[in-house]
């Protein structure tokens, strides 16, 4: 898609906080720390539209950026935060749970797993949650520039089978310090949000 027009629309922890909806969603799920703040600017050419850190935790809100009125991106926050308490992590637990549960305009789910290591038990119960709830799902493995070329597909083969991953199901290296995988993204996510836009 050809973006040149993102803005953050709405900033939500509850329901009544979410857009009113009508566009498309795709939401950005993950560990702290994986990237998917970093992804979604990637994906929109824009430095730092939605806040990055290099500290896990940044994201505490559910954020919804508006692409171009044809379809919104959702960065959630992160799970697998050691840095809260546990109050407040359920209170964060609960807010993205009812917004995967209950959103009605969902039409797809990025899991961003770090390419470096094999997921996690956090990774495998997301993962296997989203599946219970019948969502599409579409790995991204993130920070690929960290690894050799010649590293990628011996990793993208230890998440696939650690998550249980089939032939047929989506797993795309990213980098959004070189914006590799950027386009086979783009092309996915326009499939899944069911746009006809052809022009990348
Ligand atoms: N080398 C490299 N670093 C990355 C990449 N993506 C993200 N980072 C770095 O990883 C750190 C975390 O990035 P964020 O995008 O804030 O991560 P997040 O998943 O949104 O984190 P939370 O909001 O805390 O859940 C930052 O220091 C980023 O610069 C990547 O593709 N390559
Ligand atoms: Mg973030």
């Amino acid at each position: 898609m050809n973006v040149n027009n993102v803005c953050l629309e709405a900033v939500a922890v509850k329901k009544e906080q979410y857009p009113n909806g009508g566009l498309p969603e795709i939401a950005f799920a993950g560990k702290s720390n994986v990237g998917k703040s970093s992804l979604i600017n990637a994906m929109i050419n824009r430095k730092s539209l939605a806040r990055t850190s290099g500290s896990p935790g940044k994201t505490r809100t559910i954020n919804f950026y508006n692409v171009e009125n044809s379809l919104m991106f959702v960065d959630l926050p992160g799970y697998g935060y050691a840095k809260i308490s546990k109050s407040e992590k359920e209170k964060w637990g609960a807010m993205i749970e009812n917004y995967l549960i209950k959103r009605e305009f969902l039409r797809g789910i990025i899991l961003l797993i770090d390419i470096r290591h094999e997921p996690g038990e956090n990774d495998k119960m997301m993962y296997e949650w989203l599946k219970h709830y019948g969502h599409k799902i579409i790995i991204v493995a993130t920070k690929s520039d960290k690894l050799k070329r010649s590293q990628i597909n011996k990793h993208i083969s230890v998440i696939m089978k650690t998550l249980g991953l089939l032939k047929e199901d989506i797993i795309i290296p990213f980098s959004s310090e070189n914006k590799s995988g950027k386009n086979e993204l783009w092309k996915i996510i326009e499939e899944v949000a069911g746009l006809m836009v052809k022009d990348k």
